[in-house]
């Protein structure tokens, strides 16, 4: 706690720091609220630098979609732009929007007041949820900066299917003689060219990659008390992307029955008002910038990011839980067994997604 303090009175905030407590529950970072005796208070977030290499990079990232999408809520007259857009602030008298000590690495940023985040949604928050990720994909259309891979090849199927696979040959926590193991990855190999599509599809040139959020977890979205979206949070991801990964992320988590790592594997299911819901507030805002090649494969998108959260929890099962937190031995297993029910189940309504998609 006094650590902390220290650090974040290393920003230019405002007032006295009052507490620091735990806020969230990501994977990744490690996220605190400071509350102060004037304003709202801060966000203090340790930066996950064993995911996140190359820190100056996400930073830069994180600044310039921010400060784009800021000047463009200002130039169309948006009033409240502090809780609609984060704001990442700097050292005291420096540029610099991290504090490191060269092992771990800091930031600190607005925070957001009367300002809540969901795990699951109905389908008219689910349709707002779909405006808004259209919209933020939108407005980062014409950044005029070029965006770094904070994460390379962050959701690069090929990659993630290689992944498992130098996992499975050096097995280096004896995982895979469990008969579930192989159970597992025999399905997971049966879909994987399928799967990789998208790679393909950019390799001959017929999808572009664009400006994507990358992280679009339900619980990455913040709305009002009113259910209006404020804005969107946990930009470590924002860089260049297929937009199947905003549309696909989101309905990973929203659409399930269940969360995504909930050990009740029959109440997984694909909720398809959820799907409907989000994919015609998605194409209201983005489809005057989609090709039909990126419209005519919300379906895939569906049904790969499912498949890909499944092979990268299975690969951390298999190399002995390095990469997300858990809170039991077997927890990304059960992860693992989640995601694969759901990709069962939205490959069971490709055709009536693909309907659906088309009747818009
Ligand atoms: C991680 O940081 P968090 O918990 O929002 C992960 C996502 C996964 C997600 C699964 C950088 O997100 O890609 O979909 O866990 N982020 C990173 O819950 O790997
Ligand atoms: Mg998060």
């Amino acid at each position: 706690m006094e650590k902390m303090r220290n650090i974040a009175e290393c920003f230019d905030i405002r007032g006295n720091i009052t507490d620091i407590r735990p806020l969230g529950n990501g994977l990744i970072n490690d996220t605190f609220r400071v509350v102060t005796d004037e304003g709202p208070g801060y966000v203090l977030q340790k930066i996950n630098n064993a995911i996140f290499k190359d820190v100056e990079l996400l930073q830069n990232n994180i600044v310039c979609a921010t400060s784009h999408i800021r000047a463009k809520l200002e130039k169309s007259g948006e009033t409240d732009i502090d809780r609609k857009v984060l704001r990442f602030v700097p050292l005291k008298g420096s540029a610099r929007t991290y504090w490191t000590d060269g092992s771990t690495y800091w930031r600190v940023s607005a925070f957001i007041p009367d300002a809540v985040t969901y795990e699951t949604v109905n389908p008219e928050y689910s349709y707002y949820a779909g405006k808004a990720f259209g919209n933020f994909q939108s407005m980062l259309s014409d950044i005029p900066y070029k965006l770094g891979e904070t994460i390379p090849d962050f959701h690069n199927m090929e990659l993630r299917a290689r992944q498992l696979e130098e996992a499975v040959q050096a097995d280096p926590a004896g995982r895979c003689a469990e008969p579930e193991v192989q159970e597992i990855l025999k399905e997971i190999r049966r879909h994987a060219e399928e799967m990789c599509k998208a790679e393909r599809m950019y390799r001959e040139g017929v999808l572009p990659k664009r400006i994507c959020h990358c992280d679009t977890k339900v619980n990455n979205m913040m709305f009002d008390k009113d259910g209006n979206v404020l804005c969107v949070i946990d930009l470590d991801t924002v860089m260049p992307s297929f937009v199947f990964s905003d549309v696909g992320d989101f309905l990973r988590t929203a659409a399930n029955k269940v969360a995504e790592d909930s050990p009740e594997i029959d109440k997984v299911e694909f909720d398809m008002d959820i799907f409907r819901a989000f994919i015609k507030g998605y194409l209201e805002s983005a489809s005057s910038f989609l090709t039909d090649v990126e419209k005519d494969n919300l379906p895939y998108a569906a049904a790969l990011f499912p498949f890909m959260q499944a092979v990268r929890f299975f690969a951390d099962y298999i190399n002995g839980d390095t990469y997300y937190k858990i809170r039991y031995p077997e927890h990304n297993l059960v992860r693992t067994r989640n995601q694969m029910a759901l990709f069962r189940s939205v490959i069971a309504r490709q055709n009536e997604m693909s309907d659906f998609c088309r009747s818009l």
